[in-house]
């Protein structure tokens, strides 16, 4: 672990498996970022909960990305736009990340600068916490060709009751469901609210704000975002979450992926010596009385 000044509300030591993890515990807010894959874990803002899922079976020995938390897809989504990438969702989310910066916010946050390079791309990757919870992902292309590059920021929420949940700001939009039996049924348009109540991988041509409610909780969760034309809805259901070894099989109910990012036809081509970037900002309104 390379050596980077802290503030006295952050810690760099061994997480869990002995992983490298940031720990922030500032009074606007408190979180987890592994250095493997820039993973974000946990974040409480203050007087809050919660706000992350992360499976109790998640694996922390580096062998594979960890099953929650805020994971970055980079360069690819998934198996990418030609449907060949290997690792699926790119490498980053599991690559370890250098720590370059960690300081302290005016507003009583810490705010961290991470980043990799790898294959003449380098990202660098802010991530702001406090009451909110800004993250900043910029990619600069050092080869000496245009090239496309997917991104998304796969955000596990953690919710009471997924099922209590409406997912609003999507209306209208349209999308690609990754669970249609053929092509030709996979493009459609979203007829209101999002409820789940079944498994649900779509991917969203939207850059509106998305608010997830959780009556459970006793909160919404906004979702914000610059830069970012692609929102992707995703819960496994216990029909596919059943199979993933690093997720319990009592945990579907109690998330909901809200990924923000620039998939597909949407993936930026970056210039050489060029750099795109996008943000994602989290925040929570409090419900109960
Ligand atoms: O973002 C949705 C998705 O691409 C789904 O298709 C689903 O497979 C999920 O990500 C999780 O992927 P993972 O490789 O982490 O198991």
């Amino acid at each position: 672990m390379n050596q980077v000044r802290l503030p006295r509300t952050a810690a760099l030591g061994p997480g869990l498996g002995g992983q490298p993890r940031l720990l922030i515990d500032a009074p606007a807010g408190a979180a987890e970022i592994y250095l493997h894959g820039a993973t974000l874990t946990s974040w409480v803002p203050r007087g809050g909960s919660e706000v992350i899922f992360t499976s109790r079976q998640a694996v922390f020995d580096g062998s594979t990305a960890i099953r929650g938390g805020i994971p970055l897809c980079l360069p690819e989504f998934g198996v990418g736009i030609n449907g060949d990438a290997v690792p699926k969702h790119g490498w980053a989310r599991i690559a370890p990340w250098q720590p370059r910066m960690v300081a302290s916010t005016d507003d009583g946050g810490v705010r961290a600068l991470l980043s990799v390079s790898r294959d003449h791309l380098t990202a660098l990757y802010e991530v702001e916490v406090g009451e909110t919870l800004r993250l900043g992902l910029s990619l600069r292309n050092d080869g000496n060709a245009p090239r496309t590059v997917e991104a998304a920021a796969h955000t596990y929420l953690s919710v009471h009751d997924v099922t209590a949940s409406l997912i609003s700001g999507l209306a209208g939009a349209s999308y690609s469901d990754n669970l249609a039996r053929s092509p030709q049924e996979a493009h459609r348009v979203q007829d209101g609210d999002v409820r789940i109540s079944s498994p649900v991988d779509r991917i969203y041509d939207s850059a509106e704000p998305i608010t997830v409610t959780d009556p459970g909780h006793e909160r919404t969760i906004h979702v914000d975002k610059r830069n970012a034309p692609s929102t992707i809805v995703w819960n496994p259901w216990s029909t596919y979450s059943a199979p993933l070894p690093d997720m319990a099989d009592d945990e579907f109910p109690t998330m909901v992926c809200v990924e923000s990012g620039a998939v597909r036809e949407h993936a930026p081509t970056i210039e050489p010596g060029a750099s795109w970037s996008m943000q994602v900002i989290l925040s929570v309104e409090n419900t109960g009385v």
